[in-house]
């Protein structure tokens, strides 16, 4: 048996999702007549206590959607280094939008320096600077390692870019992780960010799919842009059914996902050759590395080869470069499956005789 610690997105649907996607009415959402599809986009809209919301295929085409919207051509976006935007999104802002990235630090729990951000902001006075028209931000953090921001530190990002006349988008692509997290609703954590790209594939265990939400006029021009990256998608009620599911019965398991990775993070570090840090895992992802006798970090082919080798006894993991390794909990597994991951990797280091 193997246990798939790689990513959240590998959840399968539930049976109530299956039911529902059988069973889904729809029509062509083109002309906004699926009503599964505007059913799932109220729903969206209320439980994050925006105006308006949108279904779109994936985060990146969310997030690029909204990037595309809030930014003209020659404005700049402003963004973390360690951010899925920046690292892992094709730069559709610089090469769809032709917005530059303004790229700033991210630092260790995915928080932005803000002295960094206002010294960066142009406002267009100077003809030398691309004006800064967006901030984005992430929460939870994923290269950070599931790192969640909190309500004053999201005031303080927003509160900076709105003093300044410039929006902010959220990428929460794993929001309601961070609101289980924090113990608070996520209409509080994006109540003052103008736009956010949340999904539904994810930890929530729908099969596609992912929602952004804003005001209405935001999501009206986040429309337009999805429809020019080819995102209309007909009678897509079809998963759309299973994203109301998804946020209808699988959010309060969340709190699942997190037990499981303390569990995982706590099990590793009585093993000698990880360093791992368990204090900074606080939602269902964690990072860790793996020392050899020497105590010298592995090298990313070292890497490579541990990562080979747990998949030998059972256990898939990913990369992150740099020596980190990421695993993810999530729907599925059990707290067994916990303890059976924890021996295969053990088995693995013991084969590398580390
Ligand atoms: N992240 C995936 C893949 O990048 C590997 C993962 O396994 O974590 N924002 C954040 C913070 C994300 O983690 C992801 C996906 C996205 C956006 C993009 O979502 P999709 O994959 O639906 O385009």
């Amino acid at each position: 048996m193997i246990i798939d610690l790689r990513s959240d997105t590998v959840t399968l649907p539930s049976p109530a999702m299956r039911e529902a996607m059988y069973r889904a009415e729809v029509g062509d959402d083109v002309y906004g007549e699926d009503p599964t599809i505007n059913r799932l986009q109220e729903l969206a809209a209320e439980r994050t206590g925006k105006e308006a919301a949108l279904f779109v295929p994936t985060g990146t085409m969310g997030n690029t959607a909204s990037v595309l919207a809030h930014a003209g051509r020659g404005e700049a976006v402003m963004i973390g280094d360690q951010s899925h935007i920046y690292r892992y999104e094709v730069g559709g802002a610089s090469t769809l939008g032709g917005s530059p990235m303004y790229v700033i630090p991210t630092d260790e729990n995915g928080m932005l320096d803000l002295h960094k951000i206002e010294t960066g902001i142009s406002d267009g006075s100077d003809e030398h600077a691309a004006p800064t028209a967006l901030l984005c931000i992430e929460n939870t953090h994923n290269r950070c390692g599931g790192t969640v921001l909190n309500l004053e530190q999201i005031a303080a990002l927003a509160e900076l870019a709105q003093a300044h006349n410039v929006k902010v988008h959220m990428d929460g692509a794993r929001i309601f992780n961070a609101a289980t997290a924090l113990g608070v609703p996520v209409s509080a954590l994006v109540q003052k960010v103008d736009s956010m790209m949340f999904c539904l594939s994810k930890g929530l265990s729908a099969p596609v799919g992912s929602m952004v939400v804003g005001s209405r006029e935001f999501i009206h021009k986040a429309h337009r842009m999805r429809k020019l990256l080819g995102g209309g998608m007909r009678q897509a009620g079809v998963i759309a059914a299973a994203g109301i599911v998804a946020l209808e019965q699988m959010v309060d398991r969340l709190v699942e996902d997190h037990e499981h990775c303390k569990q995982l993070a706590y099990g590793l570090a009585d093993y000698p050759q990880i360093e791992i840090d368990v204090e900074r895992v606080v939602t269902n992802i964690v990072n860790f590395s793996v020392r050899n006798a020497q105590q010298q970090r592995l090298t990313h082919e070292e890497t490579l080869q541990f990562l080979a080798k747990a998949q030998e006894h059972g256990v898939l993991m990913g990369t992150m470069g740099e020596g980190t390794i990421r695993a993810v909990t999530h729907y599925g597994l059990a707290t067994e499956d916990i303890q059976t991951a924890l021996h295969g990797i053990r088995r693995a280091l013991i084969d590398m005789q580390l």
